[in-house]
């Protein structure tokens, strides 16, 4: 496939409710699509940087740029681009994983659309629902919390994942386990909030029989992971760690991790992210499915990844209207806890570009060969 233009889309949505994190408080998305304009049609894909570079180091701006100075002269030198090329074809670029599987998952889309092929069904999906967990931020108070998961609960999630930060984690934690009852899955995520020094407090979280907590210590500190697994029972899963398959396996083998959470953004895009799923389906790790506040368009792809074998656990693929007042796709709803993987060609949603004009925070960018 030959690629004539890339589109850099960059756009403002309101949140539907503030998220906080223990890194930042979001009240929107600053959001940027990749529109591929190639010989066989287009393809849309989604960038899952933040504002800021909080989360990783990653940001908007910076992946932007990124795309315009370096991926997309790139994919001009070649008049023959694949999205299973891109990788290569973008490896003198050190990271900037997120803006490399923005691009990736836009010739994807462009090139399976063209063969009329799903992607669930070129990465493997081996179901037609996937189940659905949510994500739920740090709250002002107790009683919010509670009203908060139990809209959750009554919309039908399978699973609560809890926001914690020290501070707001033990009382949070036990209320919540409390109105989940002992069956209900319930489990943590730190986003490296915590140091090797909290450990004798993070133990007092096994009384509460939660799946997993996941990246207490920052992302380049494997060793302190290590040392947590060691002393606690509650399984310890990583997800801001693991950017490559190597570093996947390499975590898996010292025992720093027994769960991983696979986001295609933060691995450089959806082909790698099947590579770390396979990595870890022959190690009999299982995985889910994160999720960074996606629109439709990034959601499509990864209800299809999470359609894999190796998904076993619900991850955080909530509900269009978890996030949005409107989608830029169709929505995504939740019918018994569980969202339909996308069955047509591509990533199978359509874009609203009336939506993505209307809300564009900038004006559109072309960058031609
Ligand atoms: O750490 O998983 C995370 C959102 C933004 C950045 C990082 C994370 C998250 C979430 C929300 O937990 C997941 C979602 O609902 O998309
Ligand atoms: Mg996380």
């Amino acid at each position: 496939m030959r690629v004539e233009a890339l589109e850099l889309h960059r756009l403002a949505i309101p949140l539907v409710r503030p998220f906080e994190t223990s890194f930042a408080r979001q009240t929107g998305r600053d959001v940027l699509l990749v529109k591929v304009r190639t010989d066989v049609g287009e393809g849309w894909g989604e960038c899952v940087a933040m504002a800021d570079p909080y989360y990783s180091s990653e940001y908007v701006s910076g992946a932007a740029d990124v795309i315009r100075s370096y991926l997309s002269p790139a994919l001009f030198t070649s008049d023959d681009v694949s999205a299973e090329a891109a990788a290569g074809i973008f490896s003198p670029v050190v990271g900037h994983r997120m803006a490399k599987a923005a691009v990736e998952t836009a010739l994807l889309d462009a090139q399976l659309r063209a063969a009329g092929t799903s992607f669930g069904e070129y990465f493997g999906a081996v179901t037609d629902r996937v189940d659905c967990g949510v994500s739920v931020g740090i709250s002002p108070t107790i009683d919010e919390l509670l009203a908060e998961v139990s809209g959750y609960v009554a919309q039908g999630y399978k699973r609560i994942k809890l926001k914690i930060k020290p501070g707001w984690d033990l009382e949070p934690v036990a209320a919540v386990r409390e109105l989940l009852g002992p069956e209900g899955l319930l489990q943590v995520d730190a986003n490296t909030a915590y140091t090797i020094a909290d450990i004798d407090h993070l133990r007092v979280l096994d009384q509460y029989g939660l799946l997993l907590i996941e990246q207490p210590f920052v992302e380049e500190d494997i060793r302190s992971h290590i040392a947590l697994a060691r002393a606690i029972e509650t399984p310890v899963c990583l997800d801001e760690s693991i950017v490559t398959t190597e570093v996947a396996i390499d975590a898996i083998e010292r025992g720093a991790t027994s769960v991983i959470n696979i986001k295609a953004g933060r691995v450089g895009g959806y082909l790698e992210a099947v590579s770390i799923h396979d990595a870890c389906l022959e190690r009999t790790v299982p995985v889910w499915c994160g999720g960074m506040l996606e629109t439709g368009i990034g959601r499509a792809a990864n209800v299809a990844l999470a359609a894999l074998p190796g998904f076993t656990l619900p991850g955080d693929t909530s509900a269009s209207d978890r996030y949005f007042a409107e989608d830029l796709t169709e929505p995504f709803v939740l019918e018994g806890g569980q969202l339909a993987v996308p069955a047509g060609p591509g990533s199978g949603v359509t874009v609203r570009e009336e939506l993505v004009a209307d809300w564009a925070s900038a004006p559109m960018e072309m960058l031609r060969r």
